[in-house]
């Protein structure tokens, strides 16, 4: 079994177990389409996202002609498909220095994916170094530069309590001075003030663009693919603040609730460049929307 697909069973289990019952060998009714909004909307997808759905799975019915329910299940999995959209490559081949800010709120995996961002790249042969912009709190910095040790990629931090502007500049500094091909930025993610968590990454930003010109080139968004559909108004708040051009969802191997990808990328118009499923290093995967539909349908055992 592929990690896809084995990182995304417990979606999988209850949001297919649901759907399958749904196409049985029966005519279509009024009794179809209230199942399919309901069992939509309980996988997550969001009340906007299922109506989009409803409307694909109406007019395909109107044009081609459909009377069995059964008949409506690739149809379904057509129009899941058509509200991805592929991730886009990286921005990440400007010289002298390509910068990535990593956005999102405590707890959403930022660290995490940063590190197994960081080894994915050092892989390709990138030269990667790692910068702890979150200095709210001890323990962020050192976890950051416990998982810089473990995959051997530098790691700029400074004292717990200082400007993150301040550590921001040095690390790009550092960047540029060994030849550092892609430098990742930790940010704090603190939620009790959100004005000035949002002002706060709008600083950060201005210190990055002042010192390369057209940075960052990326900024991405982490986001706890557990919190399901609560995950969205945090979302579209760093989607204004931060100017976020792509998502990272985490923790869906741990939920049911990957249905929520739907609705999120539908509401906030910026692609899913990863998925986490899972805590290891490795656990990091580019988003693919076929082989995510896929795997949501897919209940053979190989
Ligand atoms: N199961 C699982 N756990 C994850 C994933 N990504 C992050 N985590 C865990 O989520 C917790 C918070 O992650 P962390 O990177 O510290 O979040 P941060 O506060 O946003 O930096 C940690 O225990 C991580 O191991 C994932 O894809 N799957
Ligand atoms: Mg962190």
């Amino acid at each position: 079994m592929g990690i896809f697909k084995r990182g995304l069973s417990k979606t999988r289990q209850s949001f297919l177990g649901r759907l399958s019952q749904l196409f049985g060998n029966t005519t279509i009714d009024e009794d179809t389409w209230s199942d399919i909004e309901a069992t939509l909307i309980q996988a997550d997808l969001g009340v906007e996202t299922t109506e989009t759905i409803l409307e694909y799975l109406r007019e395909a019915v109107r044009e081609e002609g459909l009377t069995r329910s059964e008949q409506l299940y690739t149809v379904l999995r057509e129009s899941l498909e058509s509200l991805l959209e592929p991730p886009r490559e990286l921005n990440i081949n400007g010289r002298p220095l390509s910068i990535i800010l990593v956005v999102g709120v405590n707890g959403s995996g930022k660290t995490t994916s940063i590190a197994k961002l960081a080894h994915r790249l050092k892989r390709a042969g990138r030269k990667v170094m790692l910068c702890a912009g979150d200095t709210f709190r001890a323990a962020a910095i050192e976890q950051l530069q416990k998982w810089g040790e473990r995959i051997d990629v530098p790691v700029i931090a400074n004292k717990a309590g200082s400007d993150p502007g301040a550590v921001v500049f040095d690390a790009i500094n550092a960047a540029k001075s060994r030849g550092i091909d892609v430098l990742i930025i930790d940010t704090a993610g603190r939620l009790h003030n959100n004005y000035n968590l949002m002002q706060e990454l709008v600083k950060i930003r201005s210190v990055i663009a002042k010192a390369v010109p057209g940075a960052p080139h990326e900024v991405l968004l982490v986001m706890d693919g557990t919190t399901g559909q609560n995950a969205l108004k945090q979302g579209q708040k760093f989607a204004e603040a931060a100017n976020v051009t792509g998502l990272i969802i985490t923790k869906l191997d741990g939920t049911s609730k990957g249905g929520m990808i739907f609705s999120i990328h539908n509401a906030l118009h910026v692609p899913v460049q990863f998925i986490g499923l899972g805590e290891g290093i490795n656990d990091l995967v580019y988003f693919n929307p076929k082989n995510f539909v896929d795997s949501l349908f897919d209940d053979t055992d190989e």
